[in-house]
């Protein structure tokens, strides 16, 4: 489990207990399903944030999803925050409501559940980062957009970055596709927007990250200028650096770029705290973090939804 010090960190059944407790105290603003199992059989839970959250309502869909990398477990309780933003405030805070009202908000608290409790379990932090299938595939170079192109993912499986033996490989990323796949309803993709939660740097990051061109094949300069306007409006919020993913580093087969390509989700990704950090330790801030730097990313995310029915309209465009 988690270490002293570290104990106000959700593990997989906190985790799990946490969300059953969100449906018990709010039945009727939230819905909770799994999308499959990973690896080694664990289910990957979904919580829906919605009113009426049993329907499938006319409102633009919204994905969060947290913990792709199993040593990210601040991004865990990201997810967590946001699911209690969002549900204890609907009562109290008219902008949740609306936002609530008006958004179905789909949260994926942990895509990568086996590689998290291997990261804990002999109660020292193995600062793992794959999931827990053969040697472990990096699930967020494991997507199937230019998979492999582009020197940014390893094809050798000890490789913290290993891209694993094809596209959607990975049991988790497999899952999260199918699920992202099955909300093309009449033709038309119903998640309009997404953000990917990491650590660490203080980053908002944006597509492309396999190529440092700011322009490519299905991003033209338009589309380029609404990412990074919202990116750099959200990074005035919370103070993280706003950038193009490539600029951080290439990366081939991550989430964003297949997200952003096969159904046009403007999609982000998010590195929390710490900015910098010797080694592994950034991956590892004290349990005293959590509430500091989870809340500061919260004007970052009611931002962020109140664009996401239409990203371009921050540049003044329609959609
Ligand atoms: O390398 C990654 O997957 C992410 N950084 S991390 O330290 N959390 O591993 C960055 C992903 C950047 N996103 C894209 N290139 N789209
Ligand atoms: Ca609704
Ligand atoms: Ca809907
Ligand atoms: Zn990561």
């Amino acid at each position: 489990d988690f270490p002293s010090g570290y104990t106000g960190y959700h593990n997989y059944q906190e985790m799990v207990a946490e969300l059953n407790q969100t449906v018990r105290d709010h039945p009727d603003l939230v819905k909770l399903s799994s999308i499959g199992k990973s690896y080694e059989g664990r289910d990957l839970w979904l919580l829906k944030i919605s009113d009426n959250p049993g329907a499938d309502e006319a409102e633009p869909e919204v994905l969060f999803t947290c913990n792709q990398h199993a040593r990210e477990h601040l991004t865990v309780e990201m997810c967590l925050r946001i699911i209690k933003q969002y549900t204890d405030g609907y009562a109290t805070t008219p902008a949740i409501k609306n936002l609530v009202d008006n958004r179905e908000i789909w949260i994926v608290t942990s895509v990568n559940p086996d590689g998290a409790e291997y990261d804990i379990a002999s109660g020292s932090f193995r600062a793992w980062r794959k999931n827990r299938q053969g040697s472990g595939t990096d699930p967020n170079r494991n997507w199937g957009y230019k998979w492999g192109c582009c020197g940014g993912s390893s094809g050798s499986p000890t490789s913290d970055t290993y891209r694993g033996p094809s596209a959607f490989s990975a049991p988790e990323t497999q899952r999260v596709r199918d699920f992202v796949n099955g909300r093309v309803v009449g033709g038309v993709q119903q998640i309009k927007s997404h953000i990917d939660w990491h650590t660490f740097s203080e980053l908002i990051l944006w597509p492309y990250g396999y190529t440092t061109a700011d322009t490519a094949p299905g991003l033209d300069a338009t589309q380029q200028s609404a990412f990074s306007t919202l990116g750099r409006r959200m990074g005035s919020l919370n103070g993280y650096t706003p950038e193009q993913s490539s600029d951080l580093y290439i990366t081939d087969g991550s989430v964003n770029d297949w997200m952003w390509f096969q159904h046009k989700i403007w999609s982000y990704t998010f590195e929390m705290y710490p900015r910098s950090a010797s080694g592994t330790s950034g991956f590892y801030p004290r349990d005293t973090q959590i509430a500091p730097q989870t809340a500061r990313n919260d004007s970052a995310v009611e931002l962020f939804l109140t664009y996401s029915d239409c990203v371009p309209r921050i540049i003044g465009r329609t959609c």
